[in-house]
């Protein structure tokens, strides 16, 4: 038995309280990283209670009028004692006239660390522990301090107050209103009147949530940055395995035939390569469960059923956003008749930051497709006489793209990348009247090429390279080295059956991860070029 349980288990009569014992029992899943959780409880004073996972029990404190993700609010945090880790799979009803008589919902729950040099426990004894959250509701850094005893005071208080990044809601803050469980997507009366779904066990069982998948701190991001590179410049052999599929044999593509079985195989196949593109990104998905000629939709957000291997994120603003974390999770997909994925474009488990530009070349109906090759090579050089290295997709569709992939700086914001974008369009629709456009409502004027640039922007997506098409001939996003861009060149060439043979023979973009490069140096060039 944990003695440092003893405390919690003299309050409670086990009898009574359907609240776990405690008693060390296997059954808690060892996890690589710290586990927290936050139950909102309408005790005899609706609270909530934050627990962070530490030398095997939940440090805990009660969080009287809940956390705020804005920094201006201070909310007090009275510390209480350590719960056993079972306790983070607990959503029900304590009877009343028991220690904490009420209901209790498994409001949010992730990974937490320290933030501070010094441990954790040292922190504590300190009086202030700098952490991270990687939630679904609470995300980001934030403090606790602990308030100096009033004279006769036994608890220990502490303020719990949110660090200004990314998560942070300055002036506002309506995370409460989100108000359904995480584990089992139930009201707090639901859990009362004991209806709806079980809760799902996050610490006490295998489930679908994979620590180092999800993981997403400031702490970790640089290493998680420099590993993401590792990875793609050492292309280890990440294997995965085909989903299990419901209606394998359902068309998704008439012409040529293709079904759900056959996307599973394509997505298992193109995965690994894939993965480095949309890893720690928030991504939208076009899904066609009736196939591409039937009803599509476009997905931005998480939903509930959904297979392994997505993640839900906060970006800033009050919407968590899925983000599918390992190649596994982008085969599963497959499952949910996923035919198109669009990543953000921006650096790796930072949604504020850019982390490459992308220019979507999209000709008006008339305009030959040379004309588009010919205006890609263009954009390249200019690119390049500003010292950046640009690469080349099909669109699967009609354009082209040209990506600039951008080494991760948090000094760089989109507006300024976006500008930066713009004008580099705007001189070559300057210098090219008659070829390019600028402007999204002339796009469609004859025999021109729109120069979007508008994908450069927090929360823009554009097509993944290798995602399939929701068109026909099942065609895909496919990335070619600059000597397969020229005259000739076939877009519908590059399909879900033909694609990977064709890029292993190629190596595009296979030094895509070395050429990640700053954008501040190039805006300084242009900035000099005009002036
Ligand atoms: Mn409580």
């Amino acid at each position: 038995m944990n003695d440092r349980l003893d405390t919690y288990r003299t309050r409670r009569n086990f009898g009574a309280t359907p609240e776990p014992e405690g008693d060390e029992s296997p059954t808690v899943r060892p996890s690589d990283h710290l586990r927290f959780v936050v139950q909102k409880h309408d005790a005899s004073r609706l609270h909530y209670d934050l627990r962070l996972e530490l030398d095997g029990v939940f440090k805990s404190w009660a969080v009287t009028r809940g956390p705020s993700l804005d920094p201006g609010e201070k909310r007090l945090a009275v510390e209480v004692e350590d719960h056993p880790l079972e306790y983070g799979d607990f959503e029900g009803t304590i009877p009343e006239g028991e220690y904490g008589g009420g209901t209790v919902m498994i409001w949010d729950r992730g990974y937490w660390a320290p933030e501070s040099s010094a441990s954790p426990e040292q922190s504590l004894a300190d009086g202030e522990l700098k952490f991270a959250l990687a939630g679904s509701k609470l995300s980001g850094s934030w403090v606790l301090v602990r308030l100096k005893p009033r004279h006769g005071e036994k608890r220990n208080n502490w303020l719990l107050i949110k660090h200004r990044d990314a998560w942070a809601t300055p002036g506002k803050d309506t995370v409460q209103s989100k108000d359904r469980s995480e584990a089992s997507g139930r009201t707090l009366a639901q859990i009362a009147a004991g209806k709806g779904e079980a809760p799902t066990p996050f610490m006490t069982a295998d489930n679908a949530i994979d620590a180092k998948a999800v993981w997403d701190t400031r702490a970790k991001r640089q290493s998680q940055r420099r590993e993401a590179a590792r990875r793609m410049s050492t292309g280890p052999a990440i294997e995965v395995e085909m989903p299990r599929l419901t209606h394998p044999d359902r068309v998704l593509w008439s012409d040529p035939e293709t079904t759900k079985h056959d996307l599973a195989r394509y997505l298992v196949a193109a995965a690994p390569w894939m993965i480095h593109h949309l890893y720690g990104r928030p991504c939208s998905l076009v899904r066609a469960p009736d196939g591409i000629e039937g009803q599509t939709f476009f997905q931005r957000h998480p939903m509930r059923g959904q297979p392994s291997g997505i993640q839900s994120v906060m970006a800033g603003d009050d919407q968590p956003y899925l983000q599918i974390e390992s190649a596994q999770g982008i085969a599963n997909m497959a499952q949910i008749s996923v035919v198109e994925f669009h990543p953000w474009n921006s650096a790796p488990f930072d949604p504020k930051v850019p982390g490459r530009l992308v220019f979507d070349l999209d000709p008006a109906p008339d305009v030959d497709f040379d004309a588009v090759i010919a205006a890609a090579k263009e954009l390249r050089e200019r690119l390049e006489r500003l010292d950046l290295v640009a690469f080349c997709k099909t669109t699967g569709g009609k354009g082209l793209h040209v990506v600039v992939p951008l080494t991760s700086d948090p000094d760089l914001t989109w507006p300024q990348a976006k500008l930066f974008a713009e004008t580099v369009c705007a001189q070559a629709a300057s210098d090219n009247p008659r070829q390019y456009v600028t402007n999204m409502s002339k796009r469609v004027r004859r025999g021109r090429i729109f120069l979007d640039y508008l994908r450069n922007d927090a929360t823009a997506t554009a097509v993944a390279p290798l995602s399939p098409r929701a068109r026909t001939g099942a065609p895909v996003s496919m990335p070619l080295n600059w000597r397969q861009v020229r005259s000739g060149l076939d877009p519908k060439r590059y399909t879900m059956k033909s694609a990977l043979a064709l890029l292993a023979k190629s190596k595009a973009w296979s030094d895509y991860y070395e050429a990640q490069q700053p954008l501040k140096p190039a805006i300084l060039k242009l900035v000099g070029d005009k002036s």
